[in-house]
C-alpha cells in the first residue's frame, strides 16, 4: 500500500458556522481561512489553520445532508480525518483490492477543487476517513 501524505484536515460538524467562530478564532486563536459551499456534499464549510492543523467547519445546508444526519443522530462534533494522497483515483483502487470498504468508488468533488473520496467508518475503527487529492 502506498502510504497517504500527511493530514490535510480533522473535519467538525456543527450546526451553525457562525456560532462556533467565537470559539475557533476568539478563543484558540485559530486563523479564519474563509467559508465556502459544497453543493455536492450539501454543506457549507469553514477552513481554520493552527500552524499547519487545519479544521473544516461543516456546517449542513439540507435535512438530507450527510452532516445533518449526523448532527441528528449523534450531536455535533468531529465527524472525519481527512489525508492528503496524490493520487487519489490509484489510492481507491489500492484500497479496494486489499478489501478496504469504500464510500465512493470514484472521487467526488470536495472544497477548494480538491478531488475527495470516503472510506467507510467500519472499515477504519470507526473513524470516517476521507482521502484527498488538492487541486495544486
Ligand atoms: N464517523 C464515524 N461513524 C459514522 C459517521 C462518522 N462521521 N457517520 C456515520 N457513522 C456510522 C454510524 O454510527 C453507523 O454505525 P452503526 O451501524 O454502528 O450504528 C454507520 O456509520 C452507518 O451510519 P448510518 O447512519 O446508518 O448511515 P448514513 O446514511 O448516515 O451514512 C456514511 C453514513 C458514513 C456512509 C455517510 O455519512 C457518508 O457517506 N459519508 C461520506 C460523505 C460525507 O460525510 N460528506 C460530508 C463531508 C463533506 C466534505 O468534507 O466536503
Amino acid at each position: 500500500m502506498t502510504p497517504v501524505k500527511s493530514l490535510n484536515h480533522v473535519g467538525i460538524a456543527v450546526r451553525s458556522l457562525d456560532d462556533q467562530r467565537s470559539f475557533y478564532e476568539g478563543t484558540l486563536g485559530a486563523q479564519y481561512e474563509g467559508t465556502e459551499e459544497v453543493p455536492s456534499q450539501k454543506v457549507r464549510v469553514a477552513f481554520y489553520l493552527i500552524n499547519d492543523v487545519r479544521l473544516e467547519l461543516l456546517e449542513p445546508t439540507d435535512p438530507e445532508s450527510a452532516i445533518a444526519k449526523f448532527i441528528e443522530k449523534r450531536g455535533e462534533g468531529l465527524h472525519h480525518l481527512a489525508f492528503t494522497v496524490d493520487d487519489i483515483k490509484a489510492r481507491i483502487a489500492e484500497y479496494k483490492e486489499g478489501g478496504v470498504r469504500m464510500i465512493d468508488d470514484v472521487p467526488r468533488p470536495g472544497a477548494h477543487q480538491a478531488q475527495i473520496a470516503f472510506v467507510h467508518p467500519k472499515s477504519s475503527c470507526g473513524v470516517l476517513t476521507e482521502l484527498c487529492q488538492p487541486a495544486h
